[in-house]
């Protein structure tokens, strides 16, 4: 694979449109009007471009090195594949709820997808005090979706073995594996805290249980290759769209951002849901909005019933013509919410200490930052001493309450 190839920028973008006849059937390259580079995540540039009719689609091309840090830390541009690939396949299955794909430039790496300016981002809606009513509950079922329909469950044994032939992702699982498991526990350098907050990530550091919690969901990310994973499923992959008051439902939601796809444990999304409802409440606990955070919880409980339900219903069609039965179907949903509660715990310390953090947080001034950073690692490591007992959802509402709320 090639590291040596042309980047897009503001002045070559229109050329490059103009050459790519899925692009220009969609949006003239030759009279574009406006192009904004608009990349905030961490590893790619992103270009939102309009042109003289108003026609405007987003172009996100992968560096052959993480963003966030620079050429320093080399990063294969290949996942940009993986982005497509996992959207499309996504797309396939719940359409309303992913992105578009326009198109994928495999020599330059580039994926075309719709322009979705009409959304925002949900972290940043979150972070001003919108709600989105709907959107947790939609997410459980995308997870289910993808759950059941990348897997054997819904797919044909040997297409699912095809599958995950081309969906392995090595080097960004390796991100995942040594930023989300490892660095927490072993500080390798890239991790920080406020000053107020080196007790806090010490004593998680020393905790055995955590340690012990971590080496299990390190191998079960792994090794339990489940179904089409997103990978990265944050509030900062939703999009969402709807007047974001109290009581209004969104009207529109979409997954974007998986090129950490591949075939790993769909409790891994779930669990990334849940710690960045975590963020969520933390966030406005530390502000003194106590009914917000409750809140902000309960959207655990909405993702999870999403979740549940839409699993078991697509379940039955494969129950009718397979081995596995109901009650199969029904202890795999119970070990995913305990697996779901573990990766929640690893996420959850992670964006605290570790090298990528969040907004919610981030943006606390430190007084009230320090005591959120605080609470969600208690929360932590609250969960990865009680994950492997976790027999409903309230189990883990309970901890996160208890830890965050107070
Ligand atoms: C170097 S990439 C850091 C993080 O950004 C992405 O959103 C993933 O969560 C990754 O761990
Ligand atoms: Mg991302």
């Amino acid at each position: 694979m090639s590291t040596e190839y042309e980047f897009l920028t503001e002045k070559n973008v229109g050329t490059y449109i103009a050459s790519r006849p899925e692009l220009q059937a969609r949006i003239d390259g030759a009279r574009l009007a406006e192009v904004r580079e608009i990349g905030d995540g961490n590893l790619n540039v992103v270009f939102h471009v309009t042109d003289a009719d108003g026609r405007s689609m987003i172009l996100k091309q992968s560096l052959p090195y993480v963003r966030m840090t620079g050429e320093g830390w080399p990063m294969t541009p290949d996942r940009a594949r993986r982005e497509a690939e996992s959207l499309v396949a996504h797309g396939a299955i719940r359409a309303d709820l992913v992105v578009e794909v326009i198109g994928y430039d495999h020599d330059r790496y580039v994926l075309a997808l719709e322009d979705l300016s009409d959304h925002r981002v949900w972290r940043g809606a979150l972070n001003d005090g919108e709600y989105h009513d709907g959107v947790a509950a939609q997410l459980g079922e995308y997870v289910a979706g993808v759950a059941v329909g990348t897997s054997v469950l819904g797919m044909d044994r040997g297409d699912v073995a095809e599958a995950m032939a081309r969906s392995q992702n090595a080097e960004l699982c390796v991100i995942t594996e040594d930023l989300v498991f490892t660095e927490p526990v072993f500080d390798i350098g890239r991790n920080s805290v406020l000053p107020a907050n080196e007790p806090d990530a010490a004593a998680l550091a020393g905790d055995a249980v955590f340690a012990s919690a971590m080496s299990e969901a390190k191998w079960r990310f792994m090794t339990h290759a489940e179904a089409l994973i997103h990978g990265d499923l944050h509030t900062g992959s939703v999009m969402v769209r709807g007047s974001g008051e109290a009581g209004d439902a969104a009207d529109s939601v979409k997954v974007f951002d998986s090129e950490f796809a591949f075939y790993g444990p769909i409790a891994f999304d779930l669990g990334a849901l849940f710690a960045n409802y975590a963020f969520a409440a933390a966030r406005a606990r530390a502000l003194g909005e106590d009914e917000r955070a409750a809140w902000a919880l309960g959207l655990i409980d909405q993702t999870w019933q999403g979740f549940a339900d839409t699993d078991l219903a697509l379940s039955e069609r494969w129950l009718e013509r397979d081995l596995f039965n109901r009650d199969f179907a029904e202890r795999r949903v119970a070990e995913i919410l305990r697996e779901a509660a573990l990766f929640a715990s690893a996420k959850m310390a992670r964006r605290i200490v570790g090298a990528a953090k969040v907004a919610d947080i981030e943006t606390l001034d430190p007084e009230l930052r320090a005591p959120a950073a605080r609470a969600v690692l208690s929360a932590a490591r609250a969960l990865a001493a009680r994950w492997d007992s976790v027999a409903g959802v309230r189990d883990i509402r309970d901890t996160l309450d208890a830890q965050i709320l107070g």
